[in-house]
């Protein structure tokens, strides 16, 4: 009876403008009269948000009643961005609501702009995990994500006299796309102890007792497909003191401000998402953080299953978990936990079942990154899941021993547990263990991995347990959304928008690579980009740059390995060659604007002396008259995903110059070819593949190979290490106060020079200054240049995140897509 009272989405103008008007005067309880920016921008969101709630219920209900496989990926990180603007190209309704608002007084670019970003990522791998949440719900996946609702996401970023301050980003205040699930809420339990005693049939029983309780309540965020009803689900973990407002008990015997203190500390474990990209810093904070969110995210999977009545063994053929880096690794402790301690199976029923479930992702290779916790710490904050670690190393352990029996070598090498002072638990080891599958991002990563830190785990397991699932980027957000006009002119070209699907379909712009008619479209989208940039340019910066000028970008983490520092003395290269120029040979060079963007993390000081540079230096260049218009240099502050929307379809040129063999694959480096740009970058991570696909005649690619960086950092340390002169020339400058007090830059100078170069900036000093001028001689013509970005774009169908999840999908979860009408 009820179903014919279920409200009808809207399809039309009028039906839109009417949920505007109804969500302004009744949901915001504000008059259409002062219906300012904010209103609009609250009231679209509601009318859309209604539309996606509903879609998601059924999906829910879709899913549920099918009852087949859903994965769920487990992720610290959600780098979503905005939503709006998503939501409606995902319904297929921007136009209609861009007609809407306008007929209401709005332009649609003002009103998406109101959103606040949804920044609870660092970068790559929290990037990446939106961008898979997108292709799961795009391709009909039952699929879920969980992770933690920070109260603060990525600081904001604010350059005060060429220094970065971080500012906190606090984003919650109005968010109207998520749902609090008051009656979803689960204990967590931390710290306490564990007594251990035999019942009455003799089986050792472990209870852990005592400790505090945190609550989890859940927070769900609607994740539409495109083109698709399917609507599937992010779930966010917000903690709470367990006695709510405050302890009565406490507040009774006068306690009032330890009853507070309990409260504040409870909050806090979901309070701030750690700023540290690519370095692990053992904080307890952390470690309970990632135990909050596991815990709750296991009782719900377990929760649902045991809804199903379905045997245990059977529960691997309904759940896949994916462990996004190892993050979440404690999950695998808490399942074995939950089935052993809770469920009462033994210990070898219960693994087998673990095992099957998860499959772990590698994002680095970089030591510093890689998770190691204290053991004592561990003791203490979660002490049964320490006494199944030692366990699970004991039995895994035994296992090497009959494998390679008398290496004890091998045993030490490949423990989980790490015998230093103190002893510290490996994550990464613990993941490989727990996993029936682990990946690499990226071809070359996948293949170190094998052959350098988990190489003794390939004798152990055999090569299949690793595998390569190649990074992938969403063609929805990041060409589509991003490049509209590109977007409407590849459509008008392969006839409509099914490249979005199926991204291969740009194939089909090949045959157009020489085509006159359309090499000038498409060369004047290019253009408008850069004059849309350059616009943003000028409004945050106050420097003014030609549109006609190469643009050179570079956006992304600041980090030693990304070597924004090679970049910046490159510049400052380029900087003395102008200087030394007479008028003709000036008249000669094409101009250029190098675009730098990216956080440092807050401790990083090296990072951070590497903004303060490229500040400086574009202070000084920027307004030298000898220089005008041939170079200028752009710091944007506070990079991210909707400043990507904006920086990633301007580009000639952008920058992928991590030293080889460290960037595990870089996603950053696919969404700029798909806007039509070109390359210069080292033969590192995801470069490789792109050179593969799109052809080596279109991309830019310099610098010693990942297998020669061991022998040449041996050099640096213990043979000869001659710096390359033109860096000299570019240190000299540096030294003589050019760009400010010298003083300030002698860590970053001295790590070169003094302390071995650890990532050959040096080394491949040279390679780079030399591609650079080739790129200056490639973008003289422009007609080739075109065609070489045509083709590229034509070539960059394998990038698509759709890809990417079926590969997981087929090798990895073993889970098959439930589109509407395949229920049964
Ligand atoms: C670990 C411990 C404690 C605190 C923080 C962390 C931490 C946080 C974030 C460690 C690593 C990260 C993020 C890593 C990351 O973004 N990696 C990038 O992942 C991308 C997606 O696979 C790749 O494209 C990049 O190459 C890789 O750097």
């Amino acid at each position: 009876a009820w179903k014919k009272f279920q409200a009808k989405p809207f399809v039309s103008k009028d039906d839109f403008e009417k949920e505007v008007v109804r969500h302004v005067e009744t949901t915001l309880a504000r008059s259409m009269f002062n219906c300012d920016e904010t209103a609009a921008y609250a009231a679209a969101s509601l009318a859309f948000r209604d539309r996606l709630i509903t879609e998601w219920n059924r999906t829910q209900q879709r899913q549920t009643f099918a009852d087949t496989k859903r994965v769920y990926y487990l992720s610290l990180e959600f780098l979503m961005g905005r939503a709006l603007d998503n939501a409606m190209l995902n319904v297929g309704l921007k136009n209609i609501a861009k007609e809407g608002l306008s007929e209401l007084g709005f332009r649609i670019e003002d009103i998406i702009n109101q959103e606040h970003d949804a920044a609870l990522g660092n970068g790559g791998l929290g990037r990446l995990a939106a961008c898979f949440l997108d292709s799961m719900a795009s391709l009909n996946f039952p699929a879920w994500g969980y992770g933690l609702r920070y109260k603060y996401g990525i600081f904001k970023q604010e350059i005060v006299d060429g220094y970065q301050v971080e500012v906190p980003d606090y984003w919650l205040d109005f968010n109207p796309w998520e749902f609090p699930r008051h009656d979803i809420v689960v204990d967590v339990q931390f710290y306490g102890g564990v007594r251990k005693y035999q019942d009455e049939a003799g089986k050792n029983v472990a209870v852990w007792e005592g400790g505090e309780i945190v609550k989890a309540t859940a927070y769900d965020v609607p994740i539409p497909g495109f083109n698709t009803p399917t609507t599937n689900n992010m779930r966010l973990w917000s903690s709470k003191a367990a006695s709510g407002e405050f302890d009565f008990q406490k507040f009774n015997s006068g306690d009032y401000e330890s009853s507070v203190a309990d409260q504040q500390r409870a909050e806090t474990i979901s309070a701030v998402l750690y700023p540290n990209d690519n370095l692990d810093r053992g904080k307890e904070l952390r470690l309970k953080q990632q135990y909050f969110w596991v815990a709750a995210s296991l009782y719900d999977i377990v929760r649902r299953f045991k809804k199903s009545k379905r045997a245990w063994s059977e529960f691997p053929d309904q759940i896949a978990i994916q462990l996004n880096d190892t993050h979440p690794t404690l999950a695998i402790v808490e399942l074995q936990r939950i089935l052993i301690d809770m469920e009462g199976l033994d210990w070898d029923e219960a693994w087998t079942i673990v095992t099957n479930t998860f499959g772990y992702t590698n994002h680095t290779v970089l030591p510093e990154a890689l998770e190691k916790w204290s053991v004592p710490l561990f003791q203490n904050l979660l002490p049964r899941h320490l006494q199944i670690i030692y366990d699970i190393n004991m039995f895994f352990l035994q296992s090497v021993e009959r494998k390679f029996p008398g290496d004890r070598d091998m045993l030490g090498r490949v423990s989980i547990i790490e015998e230093s002072q103190p002893k510290m638990v490996r994550m990464a080891f613990l993941a490989i263990v727990g996993s029936h599958k682990v990946n690499g991002v990226a071809e070359l990563h996948s293949d170190l991995i094998k052959t350098t830190i988990f190489k003794d785990f390939v004798k152990i397991f055999g090569p299949d347990k690793f595998t390569n699932v190649t990074n992938g980027i969403t063609p929805r957000r990041w060409l589509h959304q991003a490049n509209p006009r590109l977007s409407e002119l590849i459509a008008s070209k392969t006839g409509g928008l099914g490249f979005l699907k199926d991204l291969n379909v740009l194939n089909e712009l090949e045959k157009f690579a020489d085509d006159k008619e359309f090499k000038k479209e498409w060369a004047e989208i290019k253009y408008a980009n850069k004059v849309r940039l350059a616009k943003y340019i000028k409004s945050t910066t106050g420097v003014t740059v030609n549109p006609a000028a190469l643009f050179d970008i570079q956006v992304k983490r600041i980090h030693e390995y990304k070597r924004q520092q090679l970049n910046i003395f490159g510049v400052i290269h380029r900087y003395l060659t102008i200087k030394a120029m007479t008028p003709e040979e000036r008249k000669k060079l094409a101009p250029r604007v190098s675009i730098f963007g990216g956080k440092a993390a807050p401790g990083y000081w090296m990072a951070k002396t590497i903004i303060h540079l490229i500040n400086n230096v574009g202070a000084v260049v920027n307004k030298d008259p000898d220089v005008g218009d041939l170079l200028k240099v752009i710091f944007l502050e506070d990079y991210n995903v909707s400043k990507a929307e904006i920086i990633t379809p301007a580009s000639d040129v952008s920058e992928h110059i991590s030293t080889a063999g460290t960037e595990a694959s870089g996603t950053s480096n696919m969404k700029f070819v798909l806007n039509g740009g070109l390359i210069i970058g080292t033969c590192d991570g995801a470069n490789i593949e792109i050179t593969r696909e799109i052809g080596e005649n279109n991309i830019f690619l310099f610098g010693n190979l990942a297998e020669d960086v061991e022998d040449l950092r041996h050099t640096h340390n213990y043979g000869s290490h001659t710096l390359d002169p033109d860096l000299v020339k570019v240190f000299d400058l540096i030294k003589s106060n050019a760009f400010g007090d010298a003083g300030a830059f002698g860590a970053l100078t001295g790590s070169i020079e003094d302390h071995g170069d650890y990532y050959l900036v040096s080394d491949d000093f040279h390679s780079y200054i030399q591609t650079q001028t080739l790129v200056d001689e490639a973008y003289k013509n422009q007609e080739e240049w075109i065609t070489k970005t045509i083709l590229s774009v034509a070539r960059m169908g394998f990038f698509s995140s759709d890809r990417c999840i079926n590969e997981y999908a087929e090798m990895i979860w073993n889970v098959e897509p439930l589109p509407v009408g395949k229920e049964s």
